[in-house]
């Protein structure tokens, strides 16, 4: 599997698959979720209505996954992973690691080779960058998975460099 890092806008991305910093309700919000609804068209909101409505009455569990189609956006599914908010007083990071492997493992079941992820949890759920890139990172170099290109989107100087530190520090690359 490839990694790359790119600085950018999520919803832009020519890739299979792009992840959703959803929350439980599966019903939209802001940042990289309002984005994805704002740009993805209503296509993206029915059909999580519906996954609500059958599979996850009571919302989709923190650190899970699920697929709806892409609307109007270039990727053909949109994953939609809710992160955990972060807590000073407890380690929620395989939580947060969970996001990475369900959504890569729901990928595999799309036939989904190439995905982008934002960097999830690290706006309204307060994760911050460099605890949040190393457990992303990781997560993703560990997941046994058919995907052959993964793209960490990310939105500000601050959050490109705190995942170029995280990724050369996992693979033991000399920065
Ligand atoms: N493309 C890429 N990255 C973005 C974009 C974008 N268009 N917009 C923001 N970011 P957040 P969370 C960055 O808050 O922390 C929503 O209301 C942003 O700078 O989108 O998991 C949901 O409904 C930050 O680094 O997700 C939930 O209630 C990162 O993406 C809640 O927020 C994630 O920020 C989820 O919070």
């Amino acid at each position: 599997m490839r990694i790359e890092l790119v600085r950018g806008d999520i919803t832009s991305q020519e890739v299979d698959a792009v992840v959703n910093a959803a929350n439980s309700s599966l019903l939209g919000g802001g940042g990289v979720d309002g984005a994805i609804h704002r740009r993805g068209g209503p296509a993206i909101l029915a059909e999580c209505r519906r996954i609500r409505e059958t599979r996850y009455p009571d919302g989709l569990p923190t650190g899970q996954a699920v697929a709806t189609t892409g609307g109007d956006l270039p990727a053909r599914w949109v994953i939609h992973t809710v992160g955990p908010v972060y807590a000073r007083s407890q380690d929620r990071s395989a939580l947060l690691a969970s996001c990475h492997t369900e959504s890569l493992r729901v990928a595999d079941e799309l036939g989904a080779r190439s995905v982008a992820f934002p960097a999830v949890s690290t706006g309204a759920y307060g994760y911050p960058l460099d605890e949040a890139a190393p457990i992303a990172v990781r997560a993703v170099l560990g997941a046994d998975t058919q995907v052959e290109v993964v793209r960490f989107v990310l939105f500000d100087e601050a959050a490109e460099r705190a995942f170029d530190r995280a990724l050369r520090e996992a693979t033991g690359q000399p920065g």
